[in-house]
């Protein structure tokens, strides 16, 4: 018997995406409520980060942190359905996307929701020079994610992936933001696969809570 522990709180959007991949493969697992950059985190991550994993086995504990590491060790550990298409195009097109909002989409985009929602929630005043500075370059990132939902359905080339469950935990804050309004307005494609992505239970069932 072993046990799967995710060490995240529930408000990361990177937990997010490993409490979806372990809901789509079926895994059981506890979700250990830990704070970024709290000392036990920092055990864990050398950076403090969240999320980072301890798997029990027979066999002694794995530990991971960084979320596509998770992410893949889960995929290949556990049976059930595939997180990555095996198909050479599908796979190659899911990894492109997962790159782009690595490396483009998420620290513009987090940059402004640090600033409206979770700077306020510790009593501090948003900086308004960072959301203006990253207002340009995440629109431009979701209107690279947009086209690529141009012909429906999900990011990866054929089914549901790894990709979807990274975007749609970033892209859920921004109706709770005052700019995610306009951000969202040129976004209709987006707005559509979230609408899809709501109707499935690994996304229900892993929504943040509400702050405060
Ligand atoms: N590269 C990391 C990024 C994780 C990350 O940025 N986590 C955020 C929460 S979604 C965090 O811990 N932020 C707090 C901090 O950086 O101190 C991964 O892939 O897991």
């Amino acid at each position: 018997m072993s046990t799967l522990t995710l060490h995240s709180t529930p408000f990361s959007t990177y937990g997010r995406t490993c409490r979806m991949a372990l809901h789509w493969k079926g895994v059981d697992y506890t979700l250990d409520p830990a704070a970024p950059q709290s000392p036990e985190q920092q055990e864990r991550h050398p950076w403090g980060k969240v999320p980072a994993m301890t798997h029990t086995t027979a066999n002694g504990d794995i530990k991971l942190y960084e979320t596509l590491a998770i992410c893949t060790y889960i995929d290949r550990a556990f049976d059930g359905r595939d997180l990555l298409p095996a198909n050479a195009i599908e796979r190659g097109i899911a990894e492109q996307w997962i790159s782009v909002f690595q490396q483009y989409t998420y620290a513009p985009v987090v940059n402004i929701i640090v600033q409206r929602i979770f700077v306020p929630a510790r009593d501090g005043t948003p900086d308004e020079t960072v959301v203006k500075e990253n207002m340009v370059t995440s629109a431009k990132a979701l209107g690279v994610l947009d086209a690529a939902l141009a012909d429906g359905g999900y990011f990866g080339g054929g089914g549901l992936s790894l990709a979807d469950f990274l975007v749609l935990p970033l892209v859920d804050y921004l109706p709770r933001i005052p700019e995610g309004e306009a951000l969202l307005a040129d976004v209709p494609n987006i707005r559509r696969w979230q609408g899809v992505m709501h109707g499935l239970s690994c996304a229900r069932d892993t929504a943040p809570p509400a702050m405060g």
